[in-house]
């Protein structure tokens, strides 16, 4: 199962999910003799019984046919270092968990081929400089997303992004990166289809081996996205004997003073932050928890989720855009030190994650805005250069979308002049201050934001919370009981609705998640607890609460 509708009607895509061969390896570049054992694709080997917190590599193997075209293995995300091998040759070597790549086949070699892909969980800074031991979530390791086999055609389309030109009117531009074998016609014809009805029918001449084109579009019977009402358009491109359809929302999403607007309305974002991880399949969720997650959030009256912290799946997206969640879709990282912002690596591993989560998810409705470096060193001026070449970058690859960071620095930040929202993760209540003072701390806070300047943004509190051990409650119902976490919420998220400057707020988390043992010792049962539900999604005390005052933020 790949996207959650039907992408190609020409385009023949095999998917290749499964039950794949499976063994450890010794390191990351030797091919084993034998695969004694079986392993899911999507799946996570270090969540699985036999290996269970297993850090190394390990090898995958399957087998594939090909007829005499260009084939092309898509790879959905392998974490956190892939190399694949096609009948024993090195094809592809990718490193970062939460993103796709590819590698293409040549046309002229048909038969049945072996796959090996090699995999490595393990933390190794100059092979895999977006993952760190020392992160607050377990990085699970395996491929861990879909894997399909694309037939390309002769002429074949790499890439179509849709943008919205005029949301009310239907108004699209299309830009379809293509390429071509070297022998292929050097003319096709390109049709572009809106919801089944011809719009565009021309000819392309391609006298290069690949280019790209715009082509201007018009929604015959345009409906807007929104929330409420989350109208999808399909838009399919046939060029030659390929094609592909994306799915689309018609809206608009921009920042006018404090407030996000869209489609020219100021909407209050009542959101949660989700790991996408869970004890049995770890980062690997089946579709079916994709949506019971989403009808968990629904009947919390979100209307937003804050991917925390790494690109989500684009099956979850695909739900997000059909019931209407918006989501803040961030690139992978975790407390970056002044030293990974200076380190040059780092820097191109964080702009290869931008590029690749961009030309991934830039088609999703549901997607209103991007996120970079999580509670990074904001308060260094030597970082200054990296958020300015990160946000730069998002900037130019979408300038359809406000981007942001989420700021632990507050006060000391020294970047939010290069942000289109303000969003600060805070935790009074829980790790300073308590459930008295709390509210005094936030409203200097406020002050303080206001005294800087920092009063004229929106402003999103991206996580604050408490931890509940799922069941937990005694006599005091102090710190790690459930109406502790209950108590916590109401207090806070009462004080951010009435405030102007908040344009939104994601509650630290939607559900448990396990941490990395660098963290065990203030994370009983070595989980971060500060879920409204805990891992196997059982409803803690705070839910109904929230849900509650959701339901009078989304009003608001
Ligand atoms: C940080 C971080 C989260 C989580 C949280 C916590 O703000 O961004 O990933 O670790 O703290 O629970 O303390």
């Amino acid at each position: 199962m790949l996207r959650l509708f039907a992408d190609h009607e020409r385009r023949l895509v095999q998917d290749l999910c499964g039950i794949w061969d499976f063994a450890l390896t010794p390191d990351r570049q030797t091919v084993p003799d034998e695969f004694p054992e079986r392993m899911p694709v999507p799946g996570c080997y270090d969540a699985m019984p036999a290996h269970l917190d297993y850090r190394g590599p390990a090898a995958y193997r399957t087998w594939f046919e090909t007829d005499a075209r260009r084939h092309r293995l898509v790879f959905e995300g392998v974490s956190h270092i892939a190399r694949v091998l096609v009948d024993g040759q090195p094809v592809a070597w990718h490193s970062g968990a939460f993103t796709s790549f590819h590698v293409d086949l040549p046309a002229g070699i048909p038969g049945r081929h072996e796959l090996v892909v090699l995999v490595d969980n393990s933390f190794d800074a100059e092979a895999s400089p977006l993952h760190y031991s020392y992160f607050d979530w377990y990085t699970y390791g395996g491929i861990i997303r879909p894997v399909a086999l694309h037939r390309l055609p002769p002429v074949w389309i790499e890439q179509m992004t849709v943008q919205t030109q005029d949301w009310r009117a239907g108004g699209l531009n299309l830009h379809i990166a293509w390429s071509r074998e070297a022998d292929a016609p050097t003319e096709v014809e390109v049709v572009v289809l809106v919801d089944g009805e011809i719009v565009v029918k021309e000819p392309l001449a391609c006298p290069e081996v690949a280019g790209s084109l715009e082509i201007p579009a018009i929604v015959p019977d345009p409906k807007p996205w929104s929330p409420a009402e989350p109208n999808l358009h399909t838009v399919q491109v046939r060029l030659g004997e390929d094609d592909l359809i994306e799915r689309i929302g018609l809206r608009d999403v921009r920042v006018e003073g404090t407030q996000i607007l869209l489609n020219d309305e100021p909407i209050y974002l009542a959101g949660v932050n989700r790991h996408e991880a869970h004890p049995q399949f770890g980062h690997s969720l089946p579709p079916e928890l994709m949506l019971a997650d989403i009808q968990w959030l629904k009947k919390l009256n979100c209307n937003f989720v804050r991917g925390s912290h790494y690109p989500q799946d684009f099956r979850f997206l695909d739900l997000c855009d059909e019931q209407g969640l918006l989501v803040w879709q961030e690139a992978t990282s975790w407390q970056a030190r002044p030293d990974h912002l200076s380190d040059p690596a780092f820097v191109a591993a964080q702009l290869q994650c931008i590029d690749e989560m961009v030309a991934q998810s830039i088609n999703h409705p549901s997607v209103i805005m991007w996120g970079i470096l999580n509670e990074a060193a904001s308060d260094d001026p030597t970082t200054r250069p990296a958020y300015e070449r990160l946000l730069g970058r998002l900037r130019e690859l979408d300038p359809s979308r406000p981007v942001t960071y989420a700021s632990h620095r507050h006060l000391t930040d020294q970047h939010f002049d290069l942000a289109d929202i303000i969003s600060l993760n805070i935790y009074p209540g829980w790790y300073f201050a308590n459930l008295e003072t709390m509210t005094g701390w936030m409203d200097n806070l406020m002050q303080g934001l206001k005294e800087r300047g920092w009063g004229k943004k929106p402003l999103i509190f991206s996580e604050f919370g408490a931890g509940a051990i799922y069941g937990w409650h005694d006599a005091r119902n102090g710190k790690w009981s459930e109406p502790y976490q209950a108590k916590l919420l109401d207090i806070a998220l009462n004080w951010m609705i009435a405030q102007p400057q908040v344009a939104g707020t994601a509650i630290w988390q939607f559900c448990d998640c396990l941490s990395s043992p660098e963290r065990a010792t203030g994370r009983p049962r070595e989980f971060n607890n500060k879920g409204l539900l805990d891992e196997y999604r059982r409803p803690k005390l705070a839910f109904d609460v929230v849900r509650e005052i959701y339901a009078r933020a989304i009003k608001r």
